[in-house]
C-alpha cells in the first residue's frame, strides 16, 4: 500500500527549474513517510515541461532513484525514446506515459503502438498514467486486453474506482493505483496505493490515513479522507495547481517558488486569502501539516 506524490515542479523567477528546492521538497516528503514520487506528471506540469527539463528533474532527484516513477510522455515521440533511454542511467522504479494526446479519433492500435515501443526499449517496468480527462484517450483494462498487452503498473486518474479496480481484475500482478484525492482512502484500501497530489502539502494527513488503514481504524482513516477533501475543495477555488505551491509552502515552511505560465502563479491577494483560509482551516482541526 503505497502513497505516490506526483511532485510539484518548483520554478525560479526567470522560469528556470529550481533544483535544489526540487530535491528539499522531495527529502522532506519521504522523510516523512511517502513511498514513491512521480516526476514530471500533471502537477509536476509535465505537459509544459521541455524534454531537457525533464531529464533535468530525474539528475537532481538522483539520490532518490529507487523511489522514483518517471512520467515520459511527450508528442515528439524522439524526445520520448530519448527519456526512456536517458533513465537507463538511474535506478529508478518504472517509467511512466500518458498516451498520445491531443489528436483526435487515434485509432487503438496506434495508441498500443506507443506503449508496446516503451515496452520494448525501456530498461525499466512500464507504468500507463491513464487520465482520460486530460488526453482525451482511455487506455481502459479491455483495451489493453484486446491488444493482449500487459505492463508493470497503472495510474488511473479517474473518479470512477471501479474502472481502478477492474485493471486489477483483468491483471492481478499490475501495479495500480487511483490518482483521484478524493478516492485516495478507497484506492490505498482496495488497490495498491494513491496517487495523489494533495500529498505534496498535507504528507503527513496521507501517512495518518495510510497507518489508520493499517490499524485496521477504518472510521478513522475516513476523517482523515474528509480532511483532504475539504482541501481540495478550497484548492479547487484559486486553481488547484497554482494553488498547491502555496498550500505546500503554508504547510512546510519552505518556498517552492511558483509555477510557470500557462499555469499561471496565484496574485497576491489571492496568495494572502488562500494562506489564511487554509491556515483556518487547519488550526481549527490542530493539524498545520
Ligand atoms: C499527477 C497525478 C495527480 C493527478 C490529479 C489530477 O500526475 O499530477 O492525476 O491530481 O487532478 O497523478
Amino acid at each position: 500500500m503505497e502513497i505516490v506524490v506526483p511532485i510539484l515542479t518548483p520554478f525560479n523567477p526567470d522560469g528556470s527549474v529550481n533544483k535544489e528546492a526540487l530535491r528539499t521538497h522531495a527529502s522532506n516528503l519521504l522523510q516523512k513517510g511517502v513511498d514513491l514520487i512521480f516526476v514530471n506528471g500533471t502537477t509536476g506540469l509535465g505537459p509544459a515541461l521541455s524534454k531537457e527539463e525533464k531529464k533535468e528533474n530525474l539528475k537532481a532527484l538522483a539520490d532518490f532513484a529507487d523511489r522514483i516513477i518517471f512520467q515520459v510522455g511527450e508528442l515528439n515521440i524522439d524526445n520520448v525514446m530519448e527519456l526512456v533511454k536517458f533513465s537507463s542511467d538511474y535506478g529508478i522504479k518504472a517509467i511512466a506515459s500518458y498516451s498520445p494526446y491531443y489528436f483526435p479519433r487515434l485509432p487503438e492500435k496506434w495508441l498500443i503502438s506507443y506503449f508496446k515501443r516503451l515496452v520494448e526499449i525501456s530498461p525499466h517496468p512500464v507504468y500507463l498514467y491513464n487520465y482520460p480527462l486530460a488526453t482525451g484517450y482511455d487506455i481502459s483494462p479491455k483495451l489493453l486486453s484486446k491488444f493482449n498487452l500487459e505492463l508493470a503498473g497503472v495510474k488511473d486518474t479517474n473518479q470512477d474506482l471501479a474502472h481502478s479496480l477492474e485493471y486489477k481484475s483483468a491483471f492481478p500482478k499490475m501495479n495500480v493505483y487511483n490518482g483521484s484525492d478524493t478516492l485516495a482512502f478507497y484506492s490505498l484500501l482496495t488497490l495498491d496505493g494513491t496517487v495523489a497530489s494533495m500529498a505534496n502539502c498535507l504528507p503527513t494527513l496521507f501517512v495518518e490515513m495510510k497507518n489508520s488503514i493499517v490499524r485496521g481504524d477504518l472510521k478513522r482513516g475516513m476523517v482523515y479522507q474528509r480532511l483532504i477533501s475539504s482541501v481540495v475543495d478550497i484548492a479547487r477555488k484559486y486553481g488547484q495547481l497554482s494553488a498547491l505551491y502555496v498550500l505546500t509552502e503554508t504547510t512546510q515552511g519552505y518556498s517552492l517558488g511558483g509555477p510557470r505560465g500557462p499555469i499561471f502563479p496565484l496574485e497576491e491577494e489571492e496568495r494572502n486569502q488562500l494562506k489564511r483560509e487554509i491556515e483556518l482551516f487547519l488550526k481549527s482541526l490542530g493539524v498545520l501539516n
